[in-house]
């Protein structure tokens, strides 16, 4: 069991969801957002702190043995609010890793980091990034700092390409790129359990029938998602209207931030 698990973005989507379901990972959660999280319950510390801000971000990192980091700009945005979040952000945080006995880190990074793959093609840890907009640069930006701050300095990182993380599949695109919240927490209970973790490429999807993304790389990790995302197709079927043949979200992997304009400031 860690001593302080630091969330980051606990109070996003996936950031309640891990605030709920991953006490047991540590004795101490360490919250923050750059909004206000509510009251702490017992065994959690919560800290609003912008992750664009260094000495903010050394402070919040000083003490904690482990790292989910799941915040900062989570969609396409203007390069500003993009460049203080999960660049700079993410250099912070890593520097304050370095500098704070490097302790191991889970990075959400996203499917957008390949996005403009076409749909039919397999890809593996391998393969080269192609990234479907800004925020999609700034996750392979991320990915980036993850592999240097292993190879210079010792730090561990999983890198999960998170496809779609939602409570059950929204959208046909999604039979595909769907992490249930249960595969997510298995897969951060193998990231700090392992004995050796590296700095992997993973996969972040369920066993999904229509899945597009080969993990073999990352099997030493011993994480084996259970959910399926066919068990939702019939309910998808009825309920969302499928896109059109041709429609960015039928081709590409990043589905429509393939097509989304440029933010501009
Ligand atoms: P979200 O947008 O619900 O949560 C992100 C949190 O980060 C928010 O609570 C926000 O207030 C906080 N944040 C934004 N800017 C900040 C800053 N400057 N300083 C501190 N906190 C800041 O996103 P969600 O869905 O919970 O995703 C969590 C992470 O997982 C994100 O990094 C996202 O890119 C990644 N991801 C999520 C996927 C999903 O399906 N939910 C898919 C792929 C990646
Ligand atoms: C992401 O990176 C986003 O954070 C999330 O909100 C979804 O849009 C997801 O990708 C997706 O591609 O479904």
């Amino acid at each position: 069991m860690l001593e302080r698990l630091l969330i980051t973005g606990a109070a996003g989507g996936l950031g309640r969801m891990a605030r709920e379901r991953m006490k047991h990972m540590a004795k101490t959660l360490r919250l923050s957002d750059i909004v206000d999280l509510g009251s702490a319950a017992e065994n959690e510390e919560l800290v609003v702190c912008d992750l664009g801000d260094p000495a903010a971000v050394n402070d919040l990192v000083a003490g904690c043995d482990g790292i989910v980091h799941l915040g900062g700009i989570s969609v396409e945005d203007t390069f500003a609010k993009i460049l203080n979040a999960n660049i700079q952000g993410i250099y912070n945080l890593y520097e304050a890793a370095r500098k704070n006995g490097s302790p191991r880190i889970l990075f959400a990074s996203s499917n957008h980091a390949i996005g403009f793959h076409p749909q039919m093609e397999r890809l593996d840890a391998s393969s080269p990034t192609r990234p479907d907009g800004l925020y999609g640069v700034s996750k392979c930006f991320g990915e980036s700092m993850a592999s240097m701050y292993h190879d210079k300095f010792g730090v561990e990182t999983a890198i999960l390409r998170i496809g779609s993380c939602f409570i059950e599949p929204k959208d046909h695109r999604m039979l595909s790129t769907w992490l249930s919240y249960d595969d997510f927490v298995s897969f951060a209970e193998c990231v700090f359990s392992v004995p050796r973790l590296g700095c992997p490429i993973v996969y972040g999807a369920s066993d999904n029938d229509a899945a597009w993304w080969d993990n073999r790389a990352s099997a030493y990790l011993g994480w084996k998602p259970k959910d399926n995302a066919a068990s939702f197709r019939d309910k998808v079927n009825a309920n969302v209207p499928k896109p059109a043949k041709g429609a960015p979200e039928t081709i590409y992997q990043g589905g429509k931030f393939a097509a989304d304009r440029i933010h501009e400031d």
